[in-house]
């Protein structure tokens, strides 16, 4: 049992104004949990004699949530960095062979101890930014043995680290290059087989895909998630990122978590997912990275009240990427989001998109995963640039 003093708490909760700012508050955590969050005069008698801390007046906000990286992969990707900077566009490098595919080679090359070894820095550089919660895809494996190698390497940085893992399974982001124009035989030689075999290991929470020209059509996304409902598997979609080809929809009819990128959304795709409750994941960093010069419509998701998460989609080729606080800074700056959008975006709408309940928001019963910051104000997080004002991290309660 701990009580937090002597702070303000940006609750983030839903419906509240302004940040569900709490002046001059206090918080309880009691087994991990939020037992209690208001102002401090107010809190429980019960809870006064309760062991406390003084946070010297700082803020604290939910620990942030990044719900969309592919952060276990081999090698690195500056030398297509270097080509695209010569003047090649991202899809000429992927139909080159290179993109994607490079990152495949690589990482089928990798020991899971390799992979695991490569990702913890990448980790530690989301966690020192306050981080509690990472969403990580498979999909540089494109074979079973090696697809099935990223998920377990995935879920082992929750032991070497004080996080939580979301693993989302990704057989359909690319054609590897033995299945090259034969994508279906691909999806049912492989992809399948491979989402079985994750399913059956426990390896899976989620199931994504690309649904794009350089990736899967919509007729074969259909298929994987086919399966994912047979196994019980809720799905996501990257779509909408280089044109649109109806995936939003695709995933909203299939009550998907999150679509995510959305450059090329349309109006229909923006309605199917309000009804359907789809959460809208912005990635301003592969935006930036990719020089995208189509926006992803904001303003259109905001009226029909999608909700909207941004994260960092850490990956070596269009987002090399590892701080959540600079996303936040590209959606208000690139993507013409508010401070208190971003904030959103990277705690309560993220956990959304994971399907997680119990966390992104201040709140009697949610876990106590929290993020103490040297900032007066909310707004400084998403406002400051290449900054970490990170003070303390508490995840389940301890810190
Ligand atoms: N869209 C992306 O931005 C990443 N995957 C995807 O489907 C990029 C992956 C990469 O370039 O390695
Ligand atoms: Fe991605």
């Amino acid at each position: 049992m701990l009580t937090l003093r002597n702070a303000t708490f940006a609750t983030m909760t839903p419906d509240a104004a302004a940040y569900g700012l709490v002046e001059r508050g206090a918080l309880a955590i009691r087994g991990g949990d939020i037992a209690w969050v208001g102002p401090e005069s107010e809190m429980p008698t019960s809870m006064s004699h309760w062991p406390q801390e003084d946070l010297g007046g700082r803020l604290v906000t939910p620990a942030l949530i990044d719900c969309h990286t592919h952060i276990v992969f081999g090698g690195n990707r500056a030398r297509e960095f270097e080509l695209r900077l010569e003047g090649a566009s991202y899809e000429e490098v992927a139909r080159a062979g290179g993109g994607i595919l490079s990152t495949v080679t690589a990482t089928r090359a990798a020991s899971e101890e390799g992979l695991l070894a490569s990702a913890l820095p990448r980790v530690d550089a989301l966690l020192s930014e306050g981080v509690s919660t990472i969403e990580i895809k498979s999909g540089y494996g494109l074979d079973i043995e090696t697809e099935l190698r990223m998920l377990r390497a995935a879920r082992r940085i929750e032991r070497e680290r004080p996080v939580r893992i979301r693993t989302s399974f990704l057989g359909a982001h690319a054609v590897p290059p033995e299945f090259k124009d034969r994508a279906d035989a691909y999806i049912d030689e492989v992809c399948l087989p491979a989402l079985s075999r994750a399913a059956e290991d426990g390896l899976a929470d989620a199931v994504d895909g690309f649904c794009e020209g350089i990736a899967f059509s919509p007729a074969q996304i259909e298929r994987v998630f086919g399966h994912a409902a047979e196994l019980g598997l809720p799905v996501k979609l990257h779509a909408e990122q280089l044109s649109d080809l109806g995936g939003a929809a695709l995933a909203a009819r299939d009550g998907a978590l999150s679509a995510d990128h959305l450059e090329y959304l349309g109006a229909d795709g923006v309605a199917a997912m309000a009804e359907a409750g789809t959460v809208a994941v912005l990635l301003p960093g592969a935006f930036y990275t990719l020089r995208e010069t189509q926006l992803p419509p904001v303003q259109a998701l905001r009226d029909a009240g999608v909700p909207i998460a941004v994260a960092t989609d850490c990956n070596p080729g269009s987002s090399p990427l590892t701080s959540l606080l600079l996303t936040m800074n590209m959606a208000c700056t690139l993507f013409r989001m508010t401070p208190e959008e971003a904030l959103a975006g990277a705690t309560r709408n993220a956990a959304r998109a994971l399907g997680i309940g119990d966390a992104g928001t201040l709140a009697p019963g949610q876990r106590a995963d929290l993020a103490v910051w040297d900032v007066g104000h909310p707004a400084e997080l998403a406002y400051r640039i290449g900054f970490n004002p990170l003070h303390q991290r508490f995840f389940a309660g301890k810190s």
